[in-house]
């Protein structure tokens, strides 16, 4: 049966070829920041995965098609258009049998990626458990799938909106490996330490790539329960980070006016990561940017690396 997706000309060479891809997600383009940064971000995206010698492939889904390695025509679309759709993995065949564009989560560009047969992908955040997620069961779908997507996924941790101590502990009920980049800490995105000890670090992308191929070995093997992503977790430096009594005042005035106004489901982020940069005036966008850019130039080098070892 032929694939529903499209992989850019460039991408499919790369990948025959076995040179480095790394797939960029698009919900943080379309929904996590404002435009013009955000195409700003995209266009530097492109650069720096470049300049570190691999292949960029921006996922996203247009008039119905789900695409890995858009142009940049459909890049421009994907940052311009106001009310772009936010589509999770199990919203990849309704988009597509209503014909409509949408950005893709961690989740549908994790799957999509590993589909297309790319094995690196960067992000800023990831999805997780929400807190009051006791009551709401507001917990990503980006968890569950990269429980199954073998991919090496760069973040910085997961945003302290979300409740980090407990989506840490579901990525260890569904059997994602998550590995600190130079650190045993979690990093909380915006801060360094997320306040969570991680058992495994990694200090070079020579060694994540030798995870990576540890990790496919034991897929390829059949060993249930190993073959899922492995999360690496890139902290902010030290001097990048937002200033922590800024960062505390903005988390509770954002969770007190989502509460206020009864933002919930898949409107929660988008909202506080809004609120966000307008109540640290700007520090936020500026370190998102940042870590955004960091991870792509580390799953860059990661890429490079694991096409180097041939895995
Ligand atoms: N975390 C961020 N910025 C983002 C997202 C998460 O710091 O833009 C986006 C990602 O695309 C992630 C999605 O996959 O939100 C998770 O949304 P939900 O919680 O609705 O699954
Ligand atoms: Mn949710």
């Amino acid at each position: 049966m032929k694939t529903p997706v499209a992989i850019g000309e460039e991408v499919r060479a790369a990948l025959a070829a076995g040179r480095a891809v790394v797939a960029l997600e698009s919900t943080l383009l379309a929904h996590g920041l404002p435009y013009p940064e955000n195409a700003a971000l995209a266009r530097d995206l492109d650069a720096i995965v470049r300049g570190a010698g691999a292949v960029p492939a921006t996922v996203a889904v247009i008039g119905g098609v789900p695409v890995v390695g858009l142009d940049a025509a459909g890049i421009d679309r994907l940052v311009q258009t106001p009310g772009m759709a936010k589509l999770s993995a199990r919203d990849l065949a309704l988009a597509m049998a209503s014909g409509i564009d949408g950005a893709t989560t961690v989740a549908s560009t994790a799957a999509l990626a590993a589909a297309a047969g790319i094995g690196t992908f960067a992000t800023g955040g990831l999805g997780g458990v929400h807190r009051g997620a006791r009551d709401t069961y507001d917990e990503s779908a980006d968890l569950a799938t990269l429980a199954t997507t073998p991919l090496v996924v760069v973040c910085a941790g997961v945003k302290s909106l979300l409740d980090i101590p407990a989506t840490i502990e579901r990525l260890e009920s569904l059997n994602v490996a998550v590995a600190g980049y130079r650190t045993d800490r979690f990093p909380g995105f915006y801060r360094r330490d997320g306040g969570v000890g991680l058992d495994w670090t990694l200090e070079d992308p020579e060694a994540v790539a030798r995870a990576a191929q540890a990790r496919d070995r034991l897929r390829a093997a059949g060993v249930a329960g190993a073959g899922g992503a492995l999360v690496l977790a890139n902290p902010l430096p030290a001097e990048e980070e937002l200033d922590g009594a800024l960062h505390d005042a903005a988390l509770a005035t954002g969770l007190a006016e989502a509460a206020r106004r009864g933002i919930h489901g898949k409107a929660v982020t988008p909202f506080l990561l809004a609120h966000f940069h307008v109540a640290t005036g700007g520090e936020s966008l500026r370190a998102n940017l940042v870590i955004v850019r960091r991870n792509a130039h580390l799953a860059a080098e990661v890429a490079v690396a694991r096409a180097r070892l041939g895995a």
